[in-house]
């Protein structure tokens, strides 16, 4: 028997995801059921009209990603069906609860955002040194692991790799991560770019799995994974270094806030419906040139 939302306790709210404790325990251990929402962000500030749809292709697209990179490193997926309430089938998931580590997990393949304005005052990012003469949104010669702090609130903090392994207290678990890292970011950005889309940077979250007690604690990919909310994506198309690029998903929704005076302070102002739909587009296009089926295939396969 599967709860309603409604049983469930809520244990973590962010900007656009709840995620709730599942009190079933199953054969791989406790689990928890992280659901996405059809908010939408921009400059840090959540408009007070959802996009349809949206949690459906971000949570889509979290699975298809979780699906082909388990060979690079476990995740913690559990099941898009069985144990979710079915208000939130296709935008929520069954997954194992982790001791998540405490750092963000960025690899950076373009300059860009942060990374191009710490570039620009200190030639480096993260601690680490870049040829000189970068442009704006220039591909980087190889991808670059640029860890930060979690903060709970305000904005997380680049740290260097020693700061990660300090925080995280482990060098040798730190390794792996930085080397999952990249790997899976490779992997992805190799995958969009053969589907039309540049993956200029993401971020992962890990944990370890300590539900065996005879075991040692294994490293897992968690969280959700390259979607658009937690990498930027850029159409290939139009690409062109030294400017910024615009984001593949928020763009009409930046441009229309851009050119409605808004000042980019909370509280963020009601989208108009042509935006909402242009926007909602802008998802499903993502989801189906990442993963080359229809969008209407992940509503069927969840039943929602
Ligand atoms: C993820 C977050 C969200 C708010 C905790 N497998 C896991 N085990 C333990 N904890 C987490 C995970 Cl993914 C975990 N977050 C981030 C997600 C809403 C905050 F959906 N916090």
């Amino acid at each position: 028997m599967t709860a309603s939302l409604d049983d469930l306790a809520l244990i973590a709210r962010g900007k656009v995801r709840e995620m709730y404790d599942l009190e079933r325990v199953g054969e791989e251990g406790p689990t928890l059921l992280m659901v996405a929402s059809d908010r939408i962000s921009t400059y840090d500030a959540v408009h007070p009209t959802p996009i349809p749809d949206k949690g459906k292709v971000l949570t889509g697209l979290s699975v298809f990603w979780f699906e082909r990179t388990e060979e690079i490193v476990a995740n913690h997926l559990v099941s898009t069906v069985a144990g979710v309430p079915p208000e939130v089938l296709g935008r929520a998931l069954v997954v194992r609860r982790l001791e998540m580590l405490p750092v963000e997990c960025v690899v950076r393949g373009y300059i860009t955002g942060s990374g191009w304005k710490d570039y620009q005052a200190t030639g480096s990012v993260s601690g680490i040194a870049l040829p000189q003469g970068l442009r704006e949104s220039e591909r980087l010669p190889e991808p670059i692991f640029t860890p930060s702090t979690k903060a709970d609130v305000g904005h997380d903090e680049a740290i260097d790799f020693d700061g990660a392994v300090e925080l995280v207290g482990d060098r040798a678990l730190m390794e792996r991560v930085r080397d999952a890292s990249i790997e899976l970011y490779s992997f992805a950005a190799e995958h969009a770019r053969e589907h039309g889309v540049i993956l200029a940077d993401t971020k992962f979250e890990f944990g370890l799995d300590n539900s065996d007690p005879d075991a040692a604690p294994a490293l897992v990919l968690g969280d959700e994974v390259l979607t658009p909310d937690s990498s930027r994506y850029w159409p290939a198309e139009g690409y062109e270094v030294g400017h910024s690029q615009p984001s593949f998903d928020k763009q009409y929704v930046r441009d229309w806030a851009a050119a409605s005076g808004w000042d980019k302070r909370p509280p963020a102002p009601a989208i108009p419906d042509d935006v909402v739909a242009g926007t909602r587009g802008r998802y499903i296009e993502a989801y189906e040139l990442i993963t080359g089926e229809p969008f209407q295939q992940w509503l069927e396969r969840t039943g929602a």
